[in-house]
């Protein structure tokens, strides 16, 4: 079998913090236990097949422009499709990435009919299935592209047109046995065109109904299939549309809350798409685990001039102490893991890039998980909170919380009482403690 990435050593091994090699992790020790886990079991790394594989640096004002030898076309597409595959796991085995995620078209060529479509997928799932066999290399989630093909031009499940709701339907229900069969912990429904440009000519009721009814025949197909993964939707605010309706995971929650899909379906939360919606990251973490929704994470990082999805390799370990903090506080991942939903800077052109990207991400997370556990395990930020909200545990606090008071009766109670104490909120104090776990994070 051709070898792409020959110059990396392999697999690339730990070296501790003190390492001046750039092909070792300084902070990423898969086997080293931190609390409960070990850090690859905490972080549940995957490589997103799309970005790093069928990507060969194009935009929107020119041509391809990183070496990837994998995608010279010419050839018949199944063997175009085998090389990349071959290619996407000889990476991930050298990285040792747990994981990997794939949309359909990501693996697997369009046929000329649906019929022919879903037939190389069924080769590409062999193909796939016998090289997690040899690598041990396995699927944190699949996922269908319902946003490519130009017939999603309105959308897919909220498209005017029920023949577009049902070719999606098809392509779904083939994706989700794909990820079955390939022993998915997951599957992912990003809303891609699922939104609109204009109210001008868009039903937004009835596309959000359409909407409810697609997931609920999600849910029953994973049933019908014996599918055990998790469901999981990605929320996003702008991009492709205007407006998406899956803007962000209050917004989610309220749909799923709607269409009662509350505990059939959770959230994949993307770092950029959080910081797009004009929250933190660690946010958007917390608020999925208040609606108990949380789900899994696609890491990257936007940037800060920047108000569109640039799928950056995270690199802040502050701005990731503090969503992993929140992750770790809400019991961590379950099904769920850290999909490095980023591509490589169109000018980073050579192929050992991609390892570049990836050990950094890496080390990024596993400094910030140091971080966040130590911060978790001694209390240093929930004393802070537990003191804050201490008024709630006197009898006074527990009767308003129990409903046991009105409006009325409170009027009374301040008209008893004098004006409360006020408290410092401590911002800076917090502020400076986190960074001093950030800056000790060993
Ligand atoms: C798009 C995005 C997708 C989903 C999977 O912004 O994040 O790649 O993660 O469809
Ligand atoms: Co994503």
């Amino acid at each position: 079998m051709t070898e792409f990435f020959t110059t990396v050593p392999s697999p690339i091994a730990y070296e501790g913090p003190d390492s001046d090699n750039p092909l070792a992790f300084r902070w990423y020790d898969a086997n080293r236990v931190v609390g409960d886990r070990t850090m690859a079991e905490h972080l549940r790394f995957a490589v997103a097949y799309w970005h790093s594989f069928n990507w060969d640096g194009f935009d929107i004002f020119g041509a391809g422009t990183l070496d990837r030898p994998w995608l010279t076309g010419g050839r018949h597409p199944m063997d175009e499709a085998k090389t990349k595959m071959a290619a996407a796991f000889e990476f991930f085995e050298k990285l040792g990435a747990p994981f990997f995620c794939f949309h359909d078209v990501d693996i697997s060529p369009a046929g000329s009919t649906f019929r022919e479509t879903a037939a190389n997928l069924d080769e590409m799932v062999d193909e796939a299935a016998a090289h997690m066999e040899r690598t041990g290399v396995q699927l944190l989630w699949g996922t269908a592209n319902l946003f490519s093909h130009p017939r999603f031009q309105a959308g897919a499940s909220t498209n005017p047109d029920p023949e577009v709701f049902a070719h999606a339907a098809a392509q779904v229900a083939n994706c989700m046995e794909a990820t079955h069969r390939l022993g998915g912990a997951n599957y992912v429904l990003w809303g891609g065109r699922e939104g609109y440009e204009t109210l001008l000519n868009t039903d937004l009721k009835r596309e959000l109904d359409q909407m409810g009814r697609f997931l609920t025949m999600v849910v029953e197909h994973k049933r019908s299939i014996g599918f055990k993964g998790t469901i999981l939707l990605e929320p996003k605010p702008f991009e492709p549309t205007k407006h998406q309706y899956d803007f962000d995971v209050a917004a989610c929650h309220a749909f799923l809350e709607r269409y009662d899909l509350i505990g059939e379906v959770f959230v994949n939360i993307e770092v950029n798409h959080a910081t797009l919606a004009g929250h933190d990251f660690a946010h958007e973490v917390a608020a999925a685990h208040t609606a108990g929704i949380f789900g899994s994470i696609d890491a990257n990082a936007g940037d800060d001039r920047l108000g569109w999805d640039v799928d950056r390799f995270p690199v802040s370990v502050e701005q990731m102490t503090l969503g992993m903090y929140e992750i770790l506080k809400g019991g961590g991942f379950t099904t769920g893991g850290l999909n490095f939903d980023a591509k490589l800077r169109r000018q980073s052109s050579e192929r050992d890039d991609l390892f570049h990207a990836h050990i950094g991400g890496m080390d990024t997370m596993a400094r910030s998980l140091l971080a966040a556990h130590a911060m978790l395990s001694d209390g240093v930020l929930s004393t802070a909170i537990e003191d804050r909200y201490s008024g709630w545990s006197t009898a006074f606090g527990k009767r308003v919380m129990a409903g046991k008071e009105t409006l009325d009766g409170l009027r009374d109670h301040v008209l008893e009482h004098h004006e409360p104490e006020r408290h410092s909120g401590r911002q800076e104090l917090l502020e400076n403690i986190v960074a001093r776990y950030v800056e000790r994070a060993r």
